[in-house]
């Protein structure tokens, strides 16, 4: 995995480009596709290392999952009930989203099975599935008093529960929710503010029932889910790397298509925005459940802002990016009540501070958070991505704007979401 690259300054990025289909909504795909009745064709597949993670694992319990020309994905789901004992630990590889929702998953079936991860993800906290899980009555095992991968499950039946969860977190609400398909009765998740709704949505689509209300989301047990067909938008989370881009090259303007809007996780567009960024959203349509739209990103002057609150969820994977915007801004950016920055790959604040520091950007970590300069004149220097996709793709594209060439350790992350991120790179910088 492991692979060098350097970066040198840009002249500016101008063009056309698509980025690789929706990480979060491809798992989705995967696990509902597998419990719906009948076929799941899924087109727009991300076929990132995550992703394949999560198709490994159903392979593994008696999936049968095909992939056709232009990387379309066919799955023969087998219902609710059809998912067979692994024969082997179903490994996760590097990807959060995979062990947390298949552990909701694999807490209501009639099997054993074991999860677990690489160095990075099995480091990640899991109480924060495992405790609802188990109040639904999962028996659940785990290194660390049951927070640390590998995970096994002596799965049974599992009754309903009302849970409110202590953190906005999609992978939480998403697992209970899966869970909640094995139970009779209503499953309900509230959160302290609305965390991305991909599951939600995709769980409608295939014919669940299931009541979003403010606050939270409640879900009827044993739905009967249909096979269809999904259509994955491209992935905001990947377009965010270049709309920043675009935005602080002076003389840039990229037209990025087929993006997923979902208001739930465009709240990057939302902070680039207030920060005086020209983004235009052009041709709005709703594909497969979800809101999709093109974005024309223009050159801007930047100004620093104070970002925190309901948005913090809403772009929660960008804020590595968000601090390379805020470095090149004019004016201080505060980063607020965004705690969860310190489990993902790895600790985004830490890794975004002493890496931005060593290119000349002027920041600081606070608990929940970062206070940045903004202003700085970046210069080259090498960096580290800690082995975590965001980091190497934030640090690549700060040294878009950095005076003399900047070496990222540890590129070949970049594969868990975004496979083709260098080559797109190069292909719109001029
Ligand atoms: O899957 P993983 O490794 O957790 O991936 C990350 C990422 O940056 O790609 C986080 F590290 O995205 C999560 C995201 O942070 C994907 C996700 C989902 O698909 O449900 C939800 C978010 O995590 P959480 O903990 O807030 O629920």
């Amino acid at each position: 995995m492991s692979e060098t690259r350097i970066v040198t300054s840009s002249a500016p990025l101008r063009g056309e480009m698509t980025v690789p289909g929706d990480k979060s909504i491809s798992h989705r795909s995967i696990m509902l596709g597998s419990l719906a009745l009948g076929t799941t064709v899924v087109r727009g597949f991300l076929h990132g290392e995550d992703n394949h993670s999560t198709l490994r694992a159903f392979r593994a319990m008696g999936i049968e999952i095909s992939e056709e020309k232009d990387g379309v994905i066919c799955i023969a789901g087998k219902g609710l009930n059809g998912l067979q004992e692994p024969g082997d630990v179903l490994d996760c590889g590097n990807s959060g989203t995979t062990i947390r929702l298949m552990s909701g998953l694999l807490a209501g079936q009639k099997f054993f099975s074991v999860v677990t991860g690489d160095r990075y993800l099995r480091k990640r906290p899991m109480k924060r599935v495992v405790t609802p899980l188990t109040q639904m009555g999962a028996r659940i095992w785990g290194r660390g008093g049951g927070d640390l991968a590998p995970l096994a499950f002596q799965g049974g039946e599992l009754k309903p529960i009302d849970y409110t969860s202590p953190i906005a977190s999609a992978q939480v609400k998403s697992a209970i929710l899966l869970a909640g398909l094995s139970c009779d009765g209503e499953t309900t998740v509230r959160e302290p503010h609305l965390s991305r709704d991909h599951s939600e949505r995709m769980l409608a689509y295939f014919g669940a029932d299931i009541r979003p209300f403010a606050g939270g989301v409640s879900l009827l047990g044993r739905p009967r889910l249909e096979g269809r067909e999904v259509v994955v938008p491209g992935d905001i989370s990947s377009a965010a790397f270049f709309m920043v881009a675009a935005l602080i090259v002076p003389g840039s303007e990229l037209l990025i298509r087929n993006v997923g809007v979902n208001p739930t996780r465009s709240g990057i567009i939302d902070i680039l925005r207030a920060m005086g960024g020209n983004i235009e959203l052009l041709d709005e349509r709703t594909v497969s459940g979800e809101p999709v739209a093109d974005l024309l990103v223009r050159a801007s002057s930047l100004h620093g802002i104070e970002i925190g609150g309901a948005v913090v969820p809403r772009a929660i994977d960008e804020f590595p990016v968000i601090s390379v915007a805020a470095a090149c801004a004019s004016g201080q950016t505060i980063i607020r009540d965004a705690r969860e920055l310190r489990v993902k790959e790895t600790d985004r604040i830490a890794a975004m501070v002493t890496e931005m520091s060593k290119l000349g950007a002027i920041l600081e970590a606070t608990p929940d958070g970062m206070i940045i300069a903004g202003g700085a004149q970046l210069h080259g220097a090498a960096v580290e991505s800690f082995g975590d996709h965001r980091i190497a793709m934030s640090c690549a594209i700060a040294a878009l704007q950095a005076g003399s060439a900047v070496t990222i350790y540890d590129t070949g992350c970049t594969a868990t979401s975004f496979p083709n991120f260098w080559d797109l790179l190069e292909s719109v910088r001029q």
